[in-house]
């Protein structure tokens, strides 16, 4: 086993990454091995797939599914080695599909057949025993002797990137969003990945590519968001529990959230948000249903006792999912599309009955805690309409700075450093913030600049494309470039979704952002050091010396 995906990695003397029997996130070295293997068989899928589309092939299903299965190697989201064998099997068939689709093209045009890529011609087996045997030509750290840890830390940031951006894509495929272009750019960066790359500036160009793409994807995300839920508007969200039977669901997947809405209406049951889910309460479309009271917890990794405290089924339909045996509540909670964890039921179809009947069989809170509001809802649309007011106060000098501190959360004491961040930024500066990390600090009131609120919730970490679009209309209405704005972006990463969120950034040229609480570990020192001469980038250090640091600079 080898994987170094996440923040969480361990790190043991000078051996980076996880590579012993489990990963510190729970997953096994069997699964770990026959994701290495999927991966690659999702790379053998996309050289077919990019070899079709010369003919003006493209098999729509198999599309969809090379984003989504690719999503389900992400931190956190399926732990469940007879699912990746599933999948293995799948992506044999879809790749037998496409090469016949594409060798019958390139027959009728009298083509010859391109080289086939490493990932191309590798002998995929049948059997689990044989996958595992298989996944030590396809670990991949595996070459790291012999092309060096520069190209093996560069090959992991676009295939993580790349990973976030499938994650992405997959969001928008739940809400009918399918571009064709984006899932061609997708299969042909994966493929030239399946060849493994050595070419240091073609990796580097590579992973902005990934970060353009994710930008197309965000738009197309946000676009689906929208249009099927309306635009959030600012909306008072209660944190606390109301008493009866209960659903609490976890994830970014609002379409999942819907079917429960509807499924539950006039049963006598209360849904809450938790994690990720929060931002739901501001869509139109959802917040509709008078059953969606509130939002139970904080972050995922949380999670372990605030789903061991909730007296209810519980669902999580995307990532961040942690082992739900250890707490004595793997009976009622219950996973979606990609997410799984053996022995726990997993949802296939839309019908939601099981866990309505697991809610109404618990207890259901038996007290009603005095409520505690906090304000959400401010993503593009509304960030926008409030842009002429918070242009004023800027010309009058009483907002001074825009710190955005966002992205993920995780279980690290360093990510303290967040909470910190937010309560001494000075008061005259606003604070946007989305993704998990928010939890941190969300809960406290930080008052408004005459009007404006201090604290701005934009979103899940989806919604990034969201606050692009402010830092746009700022900078065109003060006839600056963005990073002339006074804007400092303080990213906490955890997962891949947060990488690709980062090359974006970096993509669309924005400099001077701050990412920690550490930097991730496939990247080298050499990498690092390009990345900061090249985008300014800093490792977040102490909140007084970075403050300094943006506040003079
Ligand atoms: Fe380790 Fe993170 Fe990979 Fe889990 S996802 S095995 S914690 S690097
Ligand atoms: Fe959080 Fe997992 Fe990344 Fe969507 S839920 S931001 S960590």
């Amino acid at each position: 086993m080898f994987c170094i995906q996440c923040e969480q990695t361990i790190i043991k003397s000078n051996i980076k990454g996880c590579s012993y029997s489990k990963g510190m996130c729970g997953k096994t070295a069997e699964v770990s091995d026959l994701q290495d293997v999927l991966v690659a068989s999702l790379q053998r899928v996309s050289f077919w797939a990019t070899l079709c589309r010369k003919y003006g092939i493209v098999v729509r299903d198999i599309d969809r599914w090379s984003a989504q299965t690719f999503f389900s190697t992400l931190t956190n989201v399926n732990f469940d080695a007879d699912r990746m064998l599933e999948y293995l099997e799948q992506a044999d068939k879809n790749s037998l599909t496409l090469e016949k689709l594409a060798k019958e093209a390139a027959h009728n045009f009298k083509d010859n057949l391109p080289s086939y890529t490493y990932a191309a011609q590798l002998n995929y087996p049948k059997t689990k025993e044989a996958f595992l045997k298989l996944s030590t030509l396809v670990m991949l750290n595996r070459e790291q002797d012999s092309v060096g840890k520069d190209v093996i830390g560069l090959r992991l940031l676009v295939l993580y990137g790349l990973k976030g951006t499938a994650a992405y894509m997959e969001h928008a495929a739940v809400l009918n969003q399918f571009n064709q272009e984006i899932y061609t750019e997708y299969h042909q960066i994966m493929s030239i990945l399946g060849n493994n790359p050595t070419d240091i500036d073609q990796l580097f160009q590579l992973s902005m590519q990934v970060g353009q793409l994710n930008y197309k994807v965000m738009e197309m995300l946000d676009n689906g968001v929208t249009t099927s839920f309306g635009h959030p508007i600012p909306t008072q969200v209660n944190t606390k529990p109301i008493a009866g039977k209960c659903i609490l669901v976890s994830g970014h997947d609002f379409h999942d959230l819907r079917l429960i809405l509807e499924q539950t209406q006039g049963k006598g049951i209360n849904i809450y948000t938790h994690g990720e889910m929060l931002p739901a309460h501001a869509y139109p479309e959802l917040k509709k249903y008078s059953h969606l009271v509130g939002n139970y917890g904080t972050a995922w990794q949380n999670q372990q006792t605030e789903f061991a405290n909730f007296p209810g089924a519980i669902v999580m339909t995307s990532n961040c999912l942690i082992n739900p045996f250890t707490r004595g509540y793997a009976d009622r909670i219950f996973t979606r599309s990609i997410v799984g964890w053996p022995g726990v039921t997993h949802i296939k179809n839309n019908d939601f009955s099981q866990v309505i009947d697991c809610a109404l069989n618990q207890s259901g809170f038996s007290y009603t805690e005095l409520e505690h509001y906090i304000t959400i809802g401010f993503a593009r649309n509304t960030l926008i309409n409030v842009a002429p007011k918070v242009l004023e106060e800027i010309k009058l000098g009483n907002i001074k700075h825009f710190f955005l501190i966002g992205g993920c959360d995780g279980s690290k004491s360093e990510r303290h450093y967040y909470y910190e961040m937010a309560n001494n930024v000075p008061r005259n500066s606003i604070i946007l913030t989305l993704g998990c990390g928010k939890f941190r600090f969300n809960m406290q009131n930080f008052g408004d600049i005459n009007g404006v609120p201090r604290l701005l919730d934009i979103g899940q970490c989806n919604d990034a494309y969201s606050a692009i679009q402010l830092a746009l209309t700022l900078s065109q209405a003060l006839n600056c470039s963005v990073n002339e704005l006074p804007l400092t972006l303080v990213l906490s990463w955890f997962e891949q979704k947060a990488i690709v969120v980062l090359l974006t950034l970096l993509s669309l040229g924005i400099k001077g952002i701050y990412a920690g609480p550490t930097m991730p570990e496939f990247l080298t020192d050499n990498l690092l050091q390009v990345l900061q001469e090249k985008f300014d980038l800093h490792k977040t250090t102490r909140v007084d010396k970075d403050l300094n640091q943006i506040l003079n600079s």
